[in-house]
């Protein structure tokens, strides 16, 4: 039988899964809900993104303003510090491309800090929400995010650990230097690599803070 010859043969595997899940984590089929304070309500006619600092002229759009950008569907794994992972999780919401086509970034710009709801903030270099890589997510698995989850809407940066995908996002500003946001603050990584286990700021490369 093929089957018996084929690649994962003898080695150790925990789910069909295992090669997608990073040094350190574990495959979950739930989906925990991980938040350093309360879950805010936002009444829907009080939402606003805003896009400022360093941009030509800062952007907002209300909640129906948001909702008429084109949308897509997005499946990816997500990986939490606390050591789970999920697989194919199914997302909806707006591209960080699509958002950056309603404001000019001055050309210093390098990273962005993700303002929540609530006080959250986190890192995130620009680039790793170009180019398909990030987005707002607006409904997972069908059904619009719920609040535990960061609804009415979060950032989803799935190929980072997922402390980086702030939920109930209010804002990003675009900034020409790093800055150190909520968790980064108390220690974790700048960057946030699950692939090579940047859990801490001590397991950055090159870091200077
Ligand atoms: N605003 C906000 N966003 C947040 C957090 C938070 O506490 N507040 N926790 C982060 C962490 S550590 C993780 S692992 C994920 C958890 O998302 P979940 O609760 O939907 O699983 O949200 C991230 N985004
Ligand atoms: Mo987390």
């Amino acid at each position: 039988m093929a089957a018996f010859f084929n690649k994962g043969f003898g080695r150790k595997r925990e789910s069909a899964g295992s090669d997608r899940v990073p040094p350190g984590q574990y495959e979950t089929h739930d989906f925990p809900v991980l938040s350093a304070g309360p879950t805010p309500r936002i009444a829907l006619a009080n939402w606003a993104f805003t896009l400022e600092g360093l941009v030509e002229t800062p952007v907002q759009w209300t909640w129906e303003e948001f909702n008429a950008l084109p949308q897509q569907s997005f499946t990816q794994d997500i990986h939490c510090v606390t050591k789970w992972s999920k697989l194919d999780t199914q997302w909806t919401g707006v591209s960080i491309d699509t958002i950056l086509e309603h404001a000019k970034l001055l050309p210093e710009v390098r990273y962005v800090m993700a303002y929540s709801y609530g006080g959250y903030t986190t890192n995130i270099p620009l680039e790793d929400l170009r180019n398909g890589k990030g987005f707002i997510g607006l409904s997972f698995e069908g059904k619009p995010l719920t609040p535990e989850h960061g609804g009415p809407a979060r950032l989803v940066v799935p190929h980072l650990y997922f402390w980086k995908s702030a939920k109930w996002i209010n804002r990003l500003r675009f900034m020409e230097e790093d800055e150190p946001g909520f968790w980064e603050r108390g220690g974790y990584s700048m960057y946030g690599d699950p692939w090579k286990e940047q859990r801490y700021r001590t397991d950055d490369e090159n870091s200077t803070w």
